[in-house]
């Protein structure tokens, strides 16, 4: 087992202070009770807190993600302290994926043993799409709308996009002149990492390529990481963001972004899960190195690629 701990900024919105991942765990899940006592074992061989101040391990409930996995709730109920440790036990095929401890600022955290960052293994490389199946999901008719961090206010006279970090030159763009570029039309279906599909959905807006301008990149710059109105955030390999059918959208089935769908502009990749698509994207970072954004830091992947099914880390 391995552990390390992450951090997103719109995290704190929700009163988080620190996220501690642990992967590479192969043990066998034995059922809802028994995996309490395993989650007792894990913070004492971790030493995550003094175990001596565990109160109790409560089960909150359970959800499928997809169809290989499933997504069990627990609590850890501390003594004397008034928040407790939330625990996402991430469970694929009967074997424990992933353990994610969602941590509160109130909580006398020992992490100095866990190492602070996650590197994602290098596969930006090979740059896989593959088309057709869509393993584990369910269409819908209608899109579920997400808003984690809440509904911000949009000002569209103050709003503008913003392209920065690794790149030549900065770029500001306002809503008027956004629209004015607006020209690509793609129709394509939407997955949300949950398991829930949308079929021949209507996007249009610009091109993701075109709207930075490929030789404004500097060779450096290796991920994108997008930041929304609303405090959330999302991180994209610089290949997938910049593939052919990656786009800045302003329209959904012919009509302007309503509120709730990300008005002014939302990104959307295709072949990526919906999560990797900010709504009321505000600034597009090119970087040269991996962060997390709200879901990775929760143990969901750092590209999500829809046809190779990478839901989690
Ligand atoms: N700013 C912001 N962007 C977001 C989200 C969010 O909560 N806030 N949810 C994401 C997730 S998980 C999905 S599946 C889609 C949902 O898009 P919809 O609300 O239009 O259905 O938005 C993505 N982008
Ligand atoms: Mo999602």
């Amino acid at each position: 087992m391995e552990c390390f701990k992450t951090f997103s900024e719109g995290l704190r919105k929700k009163n988080v202070e620190a996220v501690i991942t642990c992967s590479k765990i192969d043990s066998e899940f034995e059922g809802i009770r028994e995996t309490k006592d395993y989650i007792y074992n894990v913070i004492s061989e971790t030493n995550l807190i003094n175990p001596h101040i565990i109160e109790d391990i409560v089960f909150v409930g359970n959800e499928p993600i997809g169809t290989k996995y499933i997504l069990y709730r627990y609590r850890v109920i501390l003594k004397n302290i008034d928040e407790y440790i939330s625990v996402r036990v991430i469970v694929k095929t009967n074997i424990i994926y992933l353990l994610v401890f969602v941590v509160g600022k109130n909580i006398p955290l020992k992490s100095d043993a866990i190492r602070e960052h996650f590197e994602p293994a290098v596969f930006m490389e090979k740059a896989i799409r593959k088309h057709g199946s869509v393993s584990g999901q369910k269409y819908i008719p209608n899109f579920i709308i997400y808003r984690i961090l809440g509904q911000p206010i949009v000002d569209i006279d103050k709003w503008k996009l913003t392209i920065e970090g690794f790149v030549k030159r900065k770029l500001e763009y306002s809503y008027n002149k956004l629209l004015s570029m607006s020209n690509a039309k793609l129709i394509a279906d939407f997955h949300c990492v949950t398991g829930w599909s949308v079929k021949g959905v209507v996007w249009e807006g610009i091109v993701l390529k075109n709207l930075v301008g490929e030789d404004n990149i500097l060779p450096e710059a290796k991920w994108v990481y997008t930041i929304s109105l609303d405090g959330y955030s999302t991180i994209i390999p610089i290949n997938d963001f910049l593939s052919e059918k990656s786009l800045l959208v302003l329209k959904i089935n012919g009509k302007v972004l309503s509120l709730e769908q990300g008005f002014p502009a939302r990104i959307f990749i295709p072949h990526l899960y919906g999560w990797k698509g900010a709504k009321w994207v505000t600034r597009i970072v090119f970087t040269d190195k991996y962060m997390d954004g709200f879901w990775e830091a929760l143990g969901h992947h750092p590209r999500g690629n829809v046809f190779l099914e990478e839901r989690f880390k």
